[in-house]
């Protein structure tokens, strides 16, 4: 038999992880840990079959929240280089996210009072999804991706994308050869940053003064409220409030003008911003939402403390329908191989002898098994041929989506399982 390289955590590369030793925003050492995972794999490292046989690397995840500035973060970084190859997302895959984008659009259209034509740069443009609806408006944009396959399909686009992470060396670069630009926008990146200074920095360095940044992120209430623990992985360095936000905005030259709470992902803000040397009416849904996070106290320890019970308690109602549904020798199958989903069936130990394949209309998904749990992920001519008597739902935030791409096997007796922010059981008898 050929020998096969072996990764165990202890041969991981120790320059690939680094301890989160201070918070990230308020450099405090305040910080206390109130979930751990245990050791989970890379949530978004879909493997090939040939890879099955080898053992995966596995990476400690604990949530430590700084008791001095409110912000959520993970115990340890892995390095971006490690978290980003052979990186499968594709946002342009969901309609919601679709027409969010369009709606992004028109919304700072209308607000930021765009110049037409103005230079756009899009940090983390993954597959262009949103670039292409910039451009569709008349706009000059730009991406910046660090992952190769994604970058090279906007690039295919004819949209000029720089295959880099975000910092200050892609910003001289951009200004070098386009000028100052007038909008920097990032959905769901900003929790992925290790270096928010010199993220914001880079940002600040390149916009012109009447510049904007504007920037979507999952927001932590949301994550509290509802659960929504499957959404911690290793990509997801930092769980934002608004508040340690804000410091950390104003400590780069940047003033909070707005902030709105969206539905997308389970629930994220957009944050507008702009330079703090310029004069701008700021917005009273900043002030009000501060408040709303001190009223809720999101900015103290304890609502954290009790959060670990309620994730324990959801684990063991999953796992409890889960396998009493087997003991009747039902078919299940998900949908949606996310990230997410990766963690909650791998923290909550569901694995093949549960779930029979996982649906995903992503082609670069499709063929491979899922890290961890090793099940296949297959496109959803599987399930109209088999036709699993229960359907779990593991891109939750896309449920509505998914239920109407469905409507076929639902109409017809099929039973959906959606495990966040409760686990409940769908089906026309009892919709949602
Ligand atoms: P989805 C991602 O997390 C990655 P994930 C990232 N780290 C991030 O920050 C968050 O989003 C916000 C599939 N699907 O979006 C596509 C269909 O097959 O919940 C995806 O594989 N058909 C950048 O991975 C998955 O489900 C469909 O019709 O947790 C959804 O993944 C739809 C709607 C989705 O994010
Ligand atoms: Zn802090």
């Amino acid at each position: 038999m050929a020998s096969k390289s072996v990764q165990t955590l202890s041969s991981v590369d120790p320059s690939s992880v680094k301890p989160q030793e201070s918070c990230r925003v308020c450099k405090a050492k305040n910080l206390v840990t109130y979930f751990d995972f245990g050791l989970m794999p890379l949530a978004n490292r879909n493997l090939s079959l040939s890879q099955l046989d080898l053992k995966e690397p596995v990476f400690p995840l604990q949530l430590l929240f700084c008791k001095t500035c409110g912000l959520s973060q993970l115990s340890l970084v892995v390095a971006p280089e490690v978290l980003y190859q052979g990186y499968t997302y594709h946002s342009s895959v969901s309609q919601t996210f679709q027409q969010h984008c369009r709606e992004i659009v028109s919304t700072l259209k209308q607000h930021l009072d765009l110049k037409p034509k103005g230079l756009v740069v899009e940090i983390a443009s993954n597959d262009g999804c949103l670039l292409s609806k910039f451009a569709e408006s008349g706009f000059q944009v730009i991406g910046v991706e660090p992952a190769k396959e994604l970058a090279s399909l906007t690039q295919a686009q004819g949209f000029t994308t720089f295959c880099q992470f975000w910092g200050p060396g892609v910003a001289v670069e951009i200004q070098r050869q386009f000028g100052k630009v007038d909008l920097v926008i990032g959905t769901n990146v900003m929790a992925h940053v290790d270096d928010l200074d010199e993220f914001l920095g880079a940002v600040n360095s390149i916009l012109g003064p009447e510049g904007h940044l504007v920037f979507e992120v999952p927001y932590m209430a949301n994550y509290i409220e509802q659960l929504e623990f499957d959404t911690t992985y290793h990509e997801h360095l930092s769980y934002f409030l608004l508040s340690p936000l804000k410091r950390v905005l104003e400590a780069n030259g940047f003033c909070i003008i707005d902030v709105q709470r969206l539905k997308i992902h389970g629930g994220s803000i957009r944050v507008i911003c702009g330079k703090k040397s310029a004069a701008h009416a700021v917005s009273a849904s900043v002030e009000a939402l501060l408040t709303f996070e001190r009223d809720m106290g999101l900015l103290e320890e304890d609502i954290y403390l009790k959060f670990a019970a309620r994730i324990h308690h959801l684990r063991d109602r999953l796992r409890l329908l889960l396998s009493s549904l087997k003991q009747k020798s039902k078919h299940i199958a998900a949908y949606g191989a996310s990230a997410k989903g990766n963690i909650l069936l791998n923290y909550c130990g569901i694995g093949k002898e549960t779930i029979d394949y996982i649906i995903d209309d992503t082609p670069q998904k499709q063929g491979k098994f899922q890290s961890g749990t090793h099940i296949p992920i297959v496109d959803s001519s599987r399930m109209l041929k088999e036709r699993p008597d229960y359907l779990l739902i593991l891109a939750w935030n896309f449920t509505e989506e998914l239920m109407n791409k469905t409507a076929k096997y639902y109409q017809t007796g099929g039973n959906y399982i959606v495990p966040i922010p409760e686990v409940k059981v769908l089906n026309s008898s009892s919709p949602l």
